[in-house]
């Protein structure tokens, strides 16, 4: 890539991989967990692949937990649970020197209200972060990734409710207190701004009426920004060199045409995505947030002590996932509409998209990186995911052969060297999601992300053997030769 070893990576570069609990350790029942909101999630078989499935009411939870024939794969995930110990070693083999993973909430609390925590959980993520280290990598690790307990979703009606900040604290803490002699790296929220877009997931909101939406929307997240503020807090106490941090969904949009209202949508569209990340960054609500809640006559509980501890409190780097890009055109902004749609309003004619109709866009990371860059001046960056969900083919003999995936990864690589040449200061790349696991947005399993293989199809059926794919030697080797071996 340069004729410098490491290129403009960095020596203290973050290379690694990035997975979730809750879409991959399984055991759902086992050891004291209890249910999240990840083991409500039905695979469908007649799935329409460019649709997100979500859920939206109390009633369809309770039909979820009784359902004893549906398909609920993130319950058993790829079994990591049992398989860690062996999955890291393997993992190890990549060369990285970072691993992300979350802690699930309702594991360590299975009701989310309880005074004391599960001891049983506690044993597994001891041995879960130290298998980490052994192996050479250092543990980033995500406090809560769409799998909050389900009793503070039904019962307390999800984040909406300030009694389920104090909740997460003492789980928060419990993590920070236990974990901060392994793991110097936290990032509190996974995609914080998606509750803008999925309120189930993210936020644990259901039975909200349209209407309300947009208040109880931006009540929840902040009581996410003080939740945020408050960990940053405690992260440094107990660490004072630890790195706390957030992760949002970049959602780089281009205006569906050159039409001024058309770009006028796009500035208001992105200040809405983006609002979120101001407030972890720069410790206040922006403009367009204040503007949005006096224009809608939507008044929240925010207290002073929020305000001074959000701005008192503010994440030592900001992370973010990187897909896709969007194009908008004028209409309602994500904040004033529930529902994903993951290239914004239409597809941009000039990028090719996956099989689920995610546009691939490298040049997009570029641009955006220097749009954090711009905004954010001196704000680390942590690209906390970045892969292409395929439907990898495993041959007779036992291989499997992913160039698409090394393309992916190369050309969005070699964009993060651009952007770095071009001034941005970008702390890591986490490829999603180094081993197969079930898909966020779909449930399947044959929707993969992974350098290794895992064998086991969308019914859960399958050896379970994990395979390394060509991705993963390629991967290897760019890793080790700090990107010099891009090409
Ligand atoms: C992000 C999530 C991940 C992940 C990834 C890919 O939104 O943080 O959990 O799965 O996207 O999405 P999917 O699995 O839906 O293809």
């Amino acid at each position: 890539m340069s004729a410098e070893a490491g290129g403009p990576f960095p020596e203290d570069f973050l290379w690694g991989v990035a997975i979730a609990a809750n879409q991959a350790e399984g055991a759902w029942q086992q050891a004291g967990k209890g249910p999240s909101q990840a083991d409500v999630m039905r695979f469908d078989p007649d799935l329409d692949l460019h649709s997100i499935a979500t859920t939206e009411s109390v009633a369809d939870v309770v039909r979820a937990l009784a359902d004893g024939s549906g398909i609920y794969p993130k319950r058993d995930g790829i079994g990591f649970y049992e398989t860690y110990r062996d999955d890291l070693e393997l993992l190890g083999q990549l060369g990285i020197n970072a691993f992300r993973t979350s802690i699930a909430w309702s594991r360590l609390y299975p009701r989310g209200d309880e005074a004391e925590p599960n001891a049983d959980a506690l044993k597994f993520y001891d041995d879960l972060f130290a298998t980490v280290r052994q192996h050479g990598m250092r543990p980033v690790v995500t406090l809560t990734h769409y799998e909050m307990p389900l009793n503070l979703v039904t019962e307390l009606g999800g984040w909406r409710n300030r009694e389920v900040m104090d909740h997460f604290l003492r789980f928060a803490g419990t993590a920070i207190s236990r974990w901060s002699p392994l793991v110097d790296v936290w990032m509190v929220f996974n995609q914080l701004n998606t509750g803008l877009l999925d309120p189930f997931l993210a936020l644990g909101l259901l039975d909200v009426s349209d209407a309300e939406m947009p208040a109880v929307k931006m009540q929840a997240l902040h009581h996410q920004f003080v939740a945020n503020a408050a960990v940053v807090a405690m992260a440094h106490r107990a660490n004072p060199s630890a790195l706390a941090g957030s992760m949002v969904l970049d959602m780089t949009a281009y205006p569906a045409t050159t039409r001024p209202a058309d770009v006028l949508a796009q500035v208001q569209e992105e200040q809405v995505t983006l609002f979120p990340s101001d407030v972890l960054v720069r410790g206040a609500y922006p403009p367009a947030a204040t503007r949005y809640l006096r224009d809608h006559g939507i008044s929240l509980d925010i207290r002073d002590s929020d305000l001074e501890l959000i701005a008192k409190h503010r994440v030592d780097y900001l992370a973010i996932s990187y897909y896709v890009t969007r194009v908008v055109g004028e209409g309602p902004t994500s904040l004033d509409r529930t529902g994903w749609s993951i290239n914004g309003d239409r597809p941009n004619l000039h990028l090719a998209a996956s099989p689920w109709g995610w546009q691939i866009d490298p040049l997009g990371l570029r641009t955006a990186l220097n749009k954090y860059a711009d905004r954010y001046p001196g704000m680390p960056i942590l690209i906390a995911e970045n892969g292409l969900g395929f439907e990898d083919v495993l041959t007779p003999a036992g291989e499997v052969h992913d160039p698409y995936r090394i393309d992916y990864h190369r050309e969005h690589i070699r964009a993060v060297g651009q952007a770095i040449d071009d001034g941005c200061t970008v702390m890591g790349y986490l490829a999603w999601s180094g081993i197969d696991v079930v898909s966020a947005s779909s449930n399947q399993r044959s929707k993969r992300y992974g350098f290794i293989y895992v064998d086991l199809d969308d019914f859960g059926v399958g050896s379970g053997r994990r395979i390394r794919k060509d991705s993963f030697d390629w991967f290897q080797a760019v890793v080790t030769s700090r990107a010099d071996a891009l090409d």
